[in-house]
């Protein structure tokens, strides 16, 4: 394999349960391109696809994944099953559903049984955004650049946050 290959082996899986899942999902996507890190993104549904899922799962630690961002709604298994196959770890993003606002979605991904963890985040663009920026404190703890691309974010939020000003009253 030559360097360029590996630079670009994706270290971060981003896997969802529907396409429908991917308004609130590319936003994972988006934070791992703005830093740069290699990633791979795809639906990879629990219920309807088994037996991918349990593959990709297999398999994710000697692919070089590092971290797996798992999204989806509704009884969100998704999460809790790829943890159930791998020791690679898996970040939950409860994506909202149609008729209980993803308050189901995050139930089903925050209540795993002791032993096999699923770090669950927020509902919706927030959680999938922290999910990636999770990812990227986890890889910046053997990565200087990473670690200080991930400095220099904070500070420009601190520095927005310093710049707010309020209306009159
Ligand atoms: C879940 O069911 C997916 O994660 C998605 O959030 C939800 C609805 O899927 P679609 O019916 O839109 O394909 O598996």
């Amino acid at each position: 394999m030559s360097n360029a290959a590996a630079v670009n082996q994706p270290v971060v899986g981003i896997v969802m349960g529907s396409s429908s899942d991917w308004d609130v999902m590319q936003h994972a996507v988006a934070i791992l391109q703005e830093f740069g890190v290699a990633h791979e993104a795809q639906v990879i549904s629990a219920h309807r696809m088994p037996d991918q899922m349990f593959a990709y799962a297999e398999s994710a630690r000697t692919r070089g994944l590092r971290a797996i961002i798992a999204g989806a709604g509704g009884a969100a298994h998704l999460p809790g099953m790829i943890a159930a196959k791998t020791i690679v770890p898996v970040l939950g993003v409860p994506v909202p559903s149609k008729y209980l606002r993803g308050e189901d979605s995050l139930l089903s991904i925050v209540q795993m049984p002791k032993g096999i963890p699923v770090a669950t985040y927020a509902i919706g663009e927030a959680g999938a955004a922290n999910a990636a920026l999770s990812a990227i404190a986890m890889l910046a703890t053997t990565d200087d650049a990473l670690a200080n691309k991930l400095l220099a974010f904070r500070a420009k939020q601190t520095q927005l946050a310093l710049d707010m000003k309020l209306p009159p009253v």
